[in-house]
């Protein structure tokens, strides 16, 4: 590091200290003897856990796979307690991480990007943050997650709201005590259905604010014993093929079979199997078709809906809980705990707002437009500016001025989701165009940061100042990612996948389609190569 006034240079920084910050500093610092700083908004570790903090966040992919498969090390030292592990347990993991492989001396905590600038001149990124430090450096990584842009919708009287009212994403460390309180929670995407049946324990009364019903799969979540745990580590090469050869990043071999073969009777046994064992399995372990044929998505889609009815005494609650306007799968498929069951308590209220939607919020609670509902808190579970989101909000301005926001004004442009024509040195782990939030995320992180370690590498092996995509790279993949996006079944339904959760934010769907294992093995060629598609500068 070099010092001047307040100007710190270094090799590369990195922005975040989640699953892809951690690896990428352990990576440029260790693995390629680069100096590397970190720079994170929140007081410590943990990216996504540090932040969602909210009652019920868990993880919605099994322990065994969430977590780092690059250290046998790391494997070796950790045992996951449960299935799915809860936001505390991610949490301390990561903080293990950081350090074990003694990672917080490169970072820079409580420490937000305000804007980062190409310094042409200087083959340089420049970072403005927060603290008022600025940092130069010839490699930029963005480490900054896909869902970390709060969306706290624009509600008429929002500021006027008298009670206490929180976003789940930036859920205070200290907690929120609900006991004897009214709890309006607005949302029910995956955020929601993992909070509303811990708030109903504690709360006098929760409302539940639902715009679009959700589809969601018993998680059966349950402890994970020493036995089992060493179990699965003494075969963890397997574990490392399968979710990396797979489609999106699970440990699930699918099956060839289409939903439509089968009798309606042979084909409900295997989805009572699939129910029974629970999870994400259910869509990509069950039948191929499921996110390809919309005849084949009814019939899974029908039989959510009968166990929604099956489990839900008021029989008008269960159809307004019903989805009917969307395919199973095309929105991000949550699964849950005991979440339609919440339904039967006799302190629970759904509110359908599609009937009757929120016309503002008051002083002392919501008004719809058939009522006004008096609550003391009120829980935002309305999620996030995906994807492009964490990135505009940092101001990044590329060569000649360019501006991201002004790049991607009709939506994310990128080659591979990794670089942006016009922005040398700047790589996106898990950006756009990339499979990303389709996939179990820490397969598809560990896969991006040993890419771009690679390139960096390769860069300061030959002695070559900056990399960024071609113009015509770029078109063809931005293309692809387009085309592969409409061969399913995901633009039939209004998800933060498009964008659609955000007023005035271009429709286009971001997150690449085409398979984790295709496009590792894209990635791969294209490296090969000689970083074909790529311009490379002395
Ligand atoms: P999601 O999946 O975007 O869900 C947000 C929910 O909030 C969803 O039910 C939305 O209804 C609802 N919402 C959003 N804005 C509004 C407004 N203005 N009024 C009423 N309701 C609204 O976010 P999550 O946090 O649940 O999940 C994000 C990801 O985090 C998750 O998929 C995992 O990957 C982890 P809508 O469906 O848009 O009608």
């Amino acid at each position: 590091m070099t010092k001047s006034q307040d100007l710190q240079t270094h090799d590369v920084i990195v922005v975040g200290a989640g699953f892809s910050g951690l690896y990428m500093v352990s990576r440029a610092r260790d693995t390629l003897g680069l100096d590397v700083i970190g720079l994170e908004a929140g007081s410590g570790p943990g990216g996504t856990w540090y932040w969602n903090r909210y009652p019920g966040a868990r993880c919605d992919s099994e322990s065994f796979y969430y977590c780092y498969a690059f250290s046998d090390q790391l494997l070796a030292e950790w045992d996951w307690t449960a299935r799915y592990p809860g936001q505390p347990e991610i949490l301390r993991y990561l903080e293990y991480v950081a350090d074990r492989l003694d990672l917080r001396r490169s970072f820079c905590f409580d420490t937000a990007v305000v804007a980062a600038t190409w310094d042409q001149g200087g083959n340089r990124w420049v970072v403005e943050t927060s603290g008022g430090t600025t940092y130069a450096a010839r490699y930029l990584v963005t480490a900054v997650g896909c869902l970390s842009a709060a969306n706290v919708p624009d509600i008429p009287g929002r500021d006027d709201f008298l009670g206490e009212w929180y976003h789940t994403g930036r859920w205070p460390t200290e907690g929120v005590d609900f006991t004897g309180k009214r709890v309006a929670q607005i949302g029910t995407g995956s955020t929601g259905i993992q909070a509303a049946p811990v708030i109903a324990k504690d709360a006098e009364h929760l409302f539940v604010f639902q715009r679009t019903p959700n589809y969601t799969v018993p998680a059966r979540d349950r402890p994970m014993s020493r036995e089992e745990w060493v179990g699965i580590k003494s075969n963890y090469d397997e574990v490392r093929r399968l979710t990396r050869e797979s489609f999106a990043g699970f440990p699930y071999t699918p099956s060839p079979r289409s939903a439509l073969e089968l009798s309606a009777d042979e084909r409900n046994q295997i989805y009572e199997g699939l129910w029974a064992e629970g999870g994400f399995k259910f869509l990509w372990g069950g039948f191929y078709d499921l996110l390809l044929n919309e005849e084949a998505n009814d019939t899974a889609a029908e039989f959510i809906r009968e166990k929604i009815r099956a489990v839900v005494k008021d029989p008008e609650v269960a159809e307004r809980l019903c989805p009917t306007d969307h395919p199973y799968g095309s929105k991000r498929p949550p699964i849950d705990t005991d979440y339609y069951t919440t339904f039967n308590r006799d302190n629970v209220t759904l509110v359908d707002i599609r009937e009757a939607p929120i016309t503002k919020i008051t002083p002392t609670g919501i008004e719809t437009e058939d009522g006004h509902y008096e609550v003391d808190v009120i829980v935002f579970a309305t999620g996030f500016d995906a994807m492009t989101g964490p990135l505009l909000r940092m101001n990044i301005t590329g060569r000649d001025g360019l501006a991201l926001k002004d790049k991607w004004a009709d939506g994310p442009r990128s080659y591979l989701g990794l670089q942006v024509a016009g922005f040398p040195n700047m790589f996106t782990i898990t950006g756009p165009g990339s499979p990303s939030v389709l996939t179990n995320m820490p397969t598809s992180i560990e896969q991006h940061v040993e890419w771009i370690g690679d390139c960096i590498d390769h860069l300061e092996q030959g002695h070559q100042t900056t990399i960024e995509p071609s113009v015509e790279a770029e078109e063809a993949w931005v293309a692809h990612v387009a085309e592969m996006s409409s061969v399913g079944l995901f633009n039939r339904a209004n998800s933060w996948y498009l964008g659609a959760n955000i007023p005035g934010k271009k429709r286009i769907f971001m997150p690449y389609v085409g398979g984790l294992s295709n496009y590792r093995a894209r990635c791969g060629e294209i490296a090969a190569n000689g970083y074909e598609g790529f311009l490379i500068s002395a």
